[in-house]
């Protein structure tokens, strides 16, 4: 049967840019059709090596609310707020996934950071990934998968600080540049009702000394 082209379901390589001034945020809301993008969540879910990741906070360790599992090139070791993670080697489905993302930002990447939210009661913090590993003005394709969530922006150092929304949908890629990490906060808050997971996948590119 023919696909219908207006049936919403249809992959596309347009990206929104959204107006958020001194930095770069490019939105494709869909990269795969829906079965693909199912399945993919699917083997995601079964095949991760997922980890439970702790964070010393006022003295004690604390679990952080979402699984992870940092996958990559073996040079790409990676740490934050005290965390040091080795990579796991690259998996089929993620492979998939960079190649498109690749196609769509013209960039390659050496590492993927992947986050497993289980439900609404998964998050994460106010940060921003500006490690200096990653370079002064990194590109980092943001690939989501499952449930749809909020993500929000806030300005790092303007006094009011200006705040920005979007939902980030089922098989949709945010790209991340410019000055968007010296500039800006980003979160992705809890979501109590929510109970469907998401996969997020942030693809980096570890810059080696
Ligand atoms: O899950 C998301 O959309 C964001 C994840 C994120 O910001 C991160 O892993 O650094
Ligand atoms: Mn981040």
């Amino acid at each position: 049967m023919q696909a219908n082209l207006f049936d919403g379901d249809q992959p596309s390589s347009q990206a929104i840019k959204h107006p958020i001034g001194n930095a770069e945020l490019l939105e494709y809301p869909q990269i795969f059709c829906r079965a693909k993008a199912d399945q993919m969540l699917k083997t995601l879910i079964a095949d991760i090596p997922w980890q439970q990741e702790h964070l010393k906070i006022a003295g004690k360790l604390r679990a952080i609310p979402r699984l992870q599992c940092w996958m990559g090139d073996s040079m790409s070791e990676y740490g934050y707020s005290g965390v040091r993670l080795s990579p796991q080697p690259w998996n089929e489905t993620v492979k998939t996934i960079h190649e498109r993302v690749a196609d769509l930002s013209g960039s390659t990447f050496n590492s993927v950071l992947i986050n497993f939210y289980r439900n609404g009661q998964d998050s994460v913090a106010w940060h921003a990934d500006d490690e200096a590993e990653l370079g002064a003005a990194p590109v980092i394709a943001s690939v989501s998968l499952g449930a749809e969530r909020i993500f929000e922006l806030k300005q790092k150092h303007q006094v009011p600080a200006k705040k920005y929304k979007l939902s980030l949908r089922h098989a949709s890629l945010l790209i991340m540049a410019g000055t968007m990490q010296q500039h800006w906060l980003h979160q992705l808050p809890k979501e109590k009702a929510l109970a469907e997971a998401r996969i997020n996948l942030t693809f980096r590119n570890i810059v080696s000394d």
